[in-house]
């Protein structure tokens, strides 16, 4: 397997296979390879066609209010190619806040390969769900599904049966999940955004009023739910 994955703006240079982020600090070098890291979609802003730059400065928002909470554990916003758009608009927005480049970052890469293919250890991810909790659909609910195989369907449902926009639901993941097993996931929380899209339930018509506060909270949620099993 070859390393596909790359630390933007944190370290600005490829990471080698099975390699962890190294930072420099006032102490000297130490790996963050422990901290525990949560690793995140945009929530919304592909099949639910929130827009960009309303989604942008509400994750950049957000981050900057929970990432000093959360002790060593850092923020990772993760998107598939190196051309997105919300990456690089949240890189930018991020560094104008003075947002630490150590505790959050973004990540080009497939959040269910992170470990494998990307080099980055992050025992929790995020999926952007539907309001059913089902697998499939597309996006980044259908890779995580599939990817965390039968054993994360049976833990959903024992958590929830459903989800309103704006919540989040913090699933522990079995050891026998191949997220556990390839990639060190222990959980997956799954968060429900708003939707713009009118072919999908519970749209929002354009109202970005609603819209905007109901993506904050699904961040609120999503990282009060990490802080959650962080500490
Ligand atoms: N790894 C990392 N990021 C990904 C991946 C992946 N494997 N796949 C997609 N993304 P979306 P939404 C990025 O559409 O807009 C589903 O059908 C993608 O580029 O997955 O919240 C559900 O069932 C984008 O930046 O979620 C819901 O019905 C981000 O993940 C609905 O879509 C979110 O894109 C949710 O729509």
């Amino acid at each position: 397997l070859k390393g596909t994955g790359s630390l933007s703006e944190n370290a600005g240079r490829e990471l080698k296979e099975g390699e962890e982020p190294v930072v420099g600090s006032a102490g000297g070098d130490v790996s963050l390879k422990d901290a525990p890291t949560l690793a995140f979609p945009s929530i919304s802003t592909a099949d639910f066609q929130f827009d960009l730059e309303k989604a942008s400065d509400i994750i950049v928002d957000k981050v900057a209010k929970f990432v000093n909470k959360l002790g060593n554990a850092r923020l990772v916003l993760v998107d598939l190619s190196h051309k997105s758009k919300i990456l690089s608009l949240v890189r930018t927005k991020a560094s104008e806040k003075n947002i630490d480049s150590n505790k959050f970052f973004t990540f080009v890469g497939d959040i269910t390969r992170l470990h494998s293919e990307g080099g980055l250890h992050c025992n929790v991810i995020a999926n952007a769900a539907n309001w059913r909790l089902k697998p499939g659909g597309g996006g980044v609910n259908a890779a995580i599904f599939s990817a965390g195989g039968q054993a994360l369907e049976v833990a959903t449902k024992e958590q929830a049966k459903s989800l309103l926009p704006g919540n989040a639901v913090v699933v522990p993941l079995p050891s026998t999940s191949p997220l556990f097993c390839r990639e060190g996931v222990t959980h997956v929380i799954h968060v429900v955004g708003p939707n713009m899209n009118p072919q999908r339930p519970n749209c929002l018509n354009n109202d970005y009023i609603k819209g905007c506060k109901v993506l904050q909270e699904a961040y609120t949620s999503l990282f009060e739910g990490f802080a959650s099993i962080v500490r």
